[in-house]
């Protein structure tokens, strides 16, 4: 991603961008650069979860997976209809699904993925936060995230007013995730980039 397309994601609040600008590649690890505040908190069970198609406002799902034949990933993805990218970053172990919202969603791709042996050990999301201007408007948010049972860890980022969120699918909806964000007072959408 160019510099200045990250400066176009920063300051709008939601930038929906042409299918064309979501490259393959690096771009599954950009979101893990978003971040200047990291927590790692412990989570318990929480009956929650994610309903079809819950988080399929971006057209790809970030996931971590466990278990299976890691090379193997986008193999296994590449038999369901829908599914056009798998791209796992070397850095944060997360692999970035692209897909065609109109024929699959993220709960079938996870299903998908269970069924060929792997485990969904978090998914992440990034949020544009508008209206973050310091640390105390993170730790704010970041104390926030860190109630919420499911949520594995947070990177929030007063300067590029974004938050990138951990958490586990089976555990904790991004309507709850959504929610507590808006709690805080700061508005917040999803960021697909
Ligand atoms: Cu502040």
């Amino acid at each position: 991603m160019t510099t200045s397309l990250k400066l176009l994601v920063a300051s709008a609040a939601l930038v929906v961008l042409p299918a064309s600008l979501q490259a393959a590649g690096d771009a599954a690890c950009s979101t893990a650069k978003a971040c200047c505040a990291t927590t790692t908190a412990t989570s318990t069970t929480s009956k929650e979860s994610g309903t079809c198609c819950a988080s399929a406002k971006g057209n790809y799902v970030m996931l971590k997976l466990k278990g299976g034949d890691a090379g193997a990933i986008s193999q296994t993805l590449s038999k369901l209809d829908g599914v056009s990218a798998a791209d796992t970053c070397s850095e944060s172990k997360f692999t970035k699904i692209s897909f065609n919202q109109e024929k699959v969603c993220s709960s079938k791709i996870m299903a998908a993925l269970k069924d060929a042996g792997y485990k969904v050990q978090a998914q992440r999301v990034t949020y544009a936060v508008e209206g973050m201007s310091c640390g105390a408007c993170t730790t704010k948010v970041t104390k926030a995230l860190s109630k919420l049972k499911g949520v594995s860890e947070t990177h929030v980022c007063s300067e590029s007013k974004q938050a990138v969120i951990d958490f586990n699918p089976s555990k904790i909806s991004v309507d709850k995730i959504l929610a507590t964000l808006d709690a805080t007072g700061f508005k917040a959408s999803e960021v697909v980039n």
